[in-house]
């Protein structure tokens, strides 16, 4: 849908501007002893995988306001993702949820992938709702519902998602769940057994998805259970993770913490015990989990992003490769400029964790010197990285301006004209 030539046109008439505050910030980077190579080579590698559930308005339970022209099925959301990642080059992959997304012609899937340069990122299974031609219902949980046959199910289920995964050639090998099992009144669970059943179900679906598959674990407090989640927080996660094996681990959702919660620190634990596997990036006022990512805390992002950046780069912390996923839906904004807007606020926070002069902080952390260690991480924060992501997206061939260009080239009214009005994506 989109050519280079047309993003060439795009940049041409940007051009001058961009090197004008790039000269600048580069010139300001290299005196700071920075490599300014190094830092646009890191920016444009990282890439941020877009769920197929993000491609839709999501809507709340009082209603759903569509965009229009939204993706009807996986070929047409896998080609909304290749027009993200066209424009931003920082999005080469999708991830699937089951059976929202199940491929009617997995070779087909794979040959549109590879046209748009994408690949699968982690599969999700879905046992949060009753489908169709189901035998058990999961009113009353899945993984630790008090009956075996209705665990079978689920963990049956989990297993074939990953299968799923494995035929479309999925490189990351990784099977995401997250549980929607709880309770919503005092006395309705029996918490030990509910634990014990939950344990056992992961035990094995680990047991029985391929060896070199990772399952990652996400918590959360409250929603759609609101007296007591199964996992509802990290300790719960990293416990199930530590009895189920080396390639069980934490997945963090930005979104899934109560108010003010101290997630810089929870990832740094994780990180220190080999235990953070991936991440859903979206934004929270109050307790939703949905919000863009960076729209409410951008201090907090990017104190999440140093933590990140010091844990990977340090050799004595033996944590595997991350999955970095955005994990979002609006009603009010456009999906594709959404997460235009996420992957932005996240590599701008990325690149704000790679500034910060870590040898001077480790000193300043050992010699207690409390205000000098707060304002070396400030002044990362505040350097303007917006020509170095916008750098780092022009030498990988993307837009200078992601969200300008699809608003100047009227994409949506394209989509629209395309798939109709009221073409609403599947999924939630
Ligand atoms: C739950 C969640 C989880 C699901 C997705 C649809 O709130 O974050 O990751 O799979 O939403
Ligand atoms: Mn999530
Ligand atoms: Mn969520």
């Amino acid at each position: 849908m989109i050519s280079n030539e047309q993003i060439q046109d795009h940049n041409s008439g940007r051009l001058q501007l961009h090197n004008h505050s790039w000269d600048h910030l580069s010139a300001q980077l290299q005196e700071q002893g920075h490599s300014v190579n190094e830092l646009v080579r890191k920016i444009a590698g990282f890439q941020v995988a877009v769920p197929s559930w993000a491609l839709g308005t999501g809507g709340t339970r009082f209603g759903r306001f569509p965009a229009g022209g939204e993706p009807r099925s996986l070929e047409e959301k896998i080609a909304d993702v290749g027009l993200i990642h066209a424009l931003n080059r920082s999005s080469n992959s999708i991830s699937l949820h089951i059976p929202w997304d199940i491929p009617r012609d997995t070779a087909a899937v794979k040959d549109l992938l590879n046209a748009h340069q994408l690949v699968i990122d982690s599969v999700n299974s879905n046992t949060f709702q009753d489908q169709k031609d189901q035998e058990f219902s999961y009113k009353f949980g899945s993984l630790c519902h008090t009956r075996p046959e209705v665990r079978k199910q689920a963990i049956d289920h989990n297993i074939r998602v990953a299968e799923i995964g494995a035929r479309l050639g999925a490189e990351c090998k990784t099977l995401t769940i997250w549980l929607a099992d709880g309770s919503n009144f005092p006395g309705q669970h029996h918490f030990r057994r509910a634990y014990e059943r939950t344990l056992d179900s992961l035990k094995a679906i680990y047991a029985g998805i391929p060896a070199d598959w990772t399952t990652l674990v996400e918590y959360k407090p409250y929603e759609p259970h609101f007296y007591s989640m199964i996992i509802p927080d990290w300790g719960t996660s990293y416990s199930l993770c530590q009895q189920t094996g080396d390639r069980a681990q934490v997945l963090v959702d930005l979104g899934h913490h109560l108010p003010n919660t101290n997630i810089e620190q929870i990832v740094a634990r994780l990180m220190h015990f080999g235990r953070l596997g991936g991440f859903h990036f979206n934004g929270s006022m109050y307790g939703d989990d949905d919000l863009t990512t960076g729209s409410i805390k951008p201090y907090q992002l990017f104190l999440i992003f140093n933590e990140l950046v010091q844990g990977m780069d340090d050799p004595a912390v033996r944590n595997p490769d991350l999955a970095w996923m955005i994990d979002a839906s609006h009603n009010t904004k456009d999906p594709v400029e959404d997460l235009l807007q996420s992957v932005q606020a996240i590599k701008t926070a990325y690149a704000k964790a790679l500034l910060v002069d870590t040898e001077a902080l480790f000193e300043a952390q050992e010699a207690n010197e409390v205000v000098k260690a707060e304002e070396i991480v400030r002044a990362a924060f505040e350097t303007d990285v917006r020509p170095l992501v916008a750098e780092s997206r022009l030498q990988a061939g993307g837009a200078l301006d992601p969200l300008a260009f699809f608003g100047e080239n009227g994409i949506r009214r394209r989509l629209i004209e395309e798939r109709g009005r009221y073409a609403v994506a599947t999924g939630l």
